[in-house]
């Protein structure tokens, strides 16, 4: 390990304490929760806020690109490629204030740092927000890096609407500042990057468990995810007899907890599975379930052991399909594998933790980011924050203020190394 460098920089806590309270407003519900889904009007509002308070600091436009990811682009040795550091704006419904928009704030909090020391990286930098990471009614997760790292073409991006409005992906992302028919300008040149570093809540309860504040992230566990619609018969719930039903609702529980006993049945936590979505139509309570629509997401890093489950459910789906003369048509939504972080970045944000004083603690992620798809394109690498309790996606998710510090000063380090290290011509 190199000698640590500019020891002495530390962030602002209380700025960026302050930019999280703020930032966790927009879509506060009556439950204390955040509603920021895709496109919403508070995905707006969130935007709005973000590209405000990056252009009073860095007075520079932000950048928005043709899948409205955010761009704030600081200059640097223009013969080198930019080291970029985010995350994203949007939330799970009545979600916390922390999933995402830290890992936006923070990274923006460091290069605030930077820029009130007057010290300038060799490499430029730049700071993104990314459209759309969580699941959504367009039924499209990670759209916003899954564009620029090239894993969705613009003919892929027009498939895809709003579940429930109708709405053309296309003409929301528009109302977001974007423009899908340029889809390809969003693209990044693995040439133009030097690597990509991502602060996020662990949204487990590994940390809190073990007593410590932040660790760095070796893997990001495979993610598959399955649109299950289940047809059965429609009829009256009191002179239907229980031997002639075809009740979709009730087949597609008892997949659902055929899913659940074949992950648990594992016994391995990397290996996590459940049915987080379900419509049950016509939803009324005194008729049977015509129809069922489930979505499964089940998070597993070994490929065999995944393979196991999928031929497993097969089984079960024949069985149910057979015993309650209901039809289980199974879709592939999301099927991505285990991604590995980048060593050199894993060794930077190590040097951080001990620069600042902490162990070099490392974790695998069972949740799906971002990250995971620049890790095509650029060295990639995360630090994860405790999350108080391991509770996320609730609006209980909470982290506390020392926890955070220690993060953004490990990964302002991590980054400083980076800069001295990494030099343009060794892209991955
Ligand atoms: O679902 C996830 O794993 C992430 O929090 N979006
Ligand atoms: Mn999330
Ligand atoms: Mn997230």
């Amino acid at each position: 390990m190199s000698k640590p460098t500019n020891k002495n920089v530390t962030i602002h806590i209380k700025r960026l304490m302050h930019n999280i309270e703020q930032l966790g407003k927009i879509g506060l519900n009556k439950d204390g929760g955040i509603d920021r889904v895709l496109c919403s009007d508070t995905d707006l509002e969130a935007r709005n806020w973000i590209s405000r308070y990056w252009e009073q600091v860095f007075l520079k436009k932000t950048r928005v690109d043709p899948i409205a990811n955010l761009w704030m682009d600081l200059e640097g040795d223009r013969n080198l490629p930019a080291i970029v550091m985010g995350s994203h704006h949007d939330a799970v419904p009545c979600g916390g204030r922390f999933d995402g928009a830290l890992g936006v704030l923070m990274a923006t909090e460091i290069v605030e740092t930077l820029k009130d020391r007057r010290i300038r990286l060799r490499h430029p930098l730049s700071l993104v927000s990314f459209t759309g990471e969580e699941p959504n009614p367009f039924n499209i997760s990670t759209v916003g890096s899954k564009v620029i790292a090239g894993r969705l073409t613009k003919e892929d991006l027009h498939k895809y609407s709003h579940r429930e409005t109708k709405e053309l992906l296309g003409d929301a992302i528009k109302r977001m500042g974007g423009n899908l028919d340029l889809a390809e300008n969003a693209l990044i040149n693995k040439k133009n990057v030097a690597a990509f570093l991502e602060c996020h809540i662990e949204q487990g309860d590994k940390l809190d468990k073990s007593g410590l504040a932040i660790a760095t992230v070796t893997k990001i566990t495979g993610i598959y995810r399955e649109k299950i619609t289940v047809s059965g018969e429609a009829n009256h719930a009191g002179t239907t007899m229980m031997n002639s039903r075809k009740d979709a609702y009730l087949a597609a529980c008892e997949y659902s907890l055929a899913i659940e006993k074949a992950v648990k049945n594992l016994n391995s936590d990397e290996a996590t599975a459940t049915v987080g979505f379900v419509k049950v139509e016509p939803n009324e309570a005194n008729i049977i379930s015509g129809k069922t629509t489930l979505i499964m997401d089940m998070r597993i890093s070994d490929k065999v052991r995944k393979a196991g489950i999928l031929h497993k459910l097969d089984r079960e789906a024949a069985i149910i399909e057979g015993q309650r003369k209901v039809t289980i048509q199974r879709e592939v939504i999301l099927d991505q594998e285990c991604i590995p972080m980048s060593d050199t970045v894993i060794n930077a944000f190590d040097h951080g933790a001990v620069c600042i004083g902490e162990p070099a603690a490392h974790l695998v992620s069972m949740a799906g980011h971002d990250a995971a798809n620049i890790s095509m394109i650029t060295r990639t690498g995360m630090i994860f924050v405790k999350s108080v309790n391991g509770k996320s996606h609730c609006k209980e998710e909470l982290s506390y203020p020392e926890d955070i510090e220690k993060a953004a000063n490990a990964m302002l380090q991590a980054l400083l190394y980076l800069d001295k290290e990494l030099d343009g011509n060794d892209i991955i």
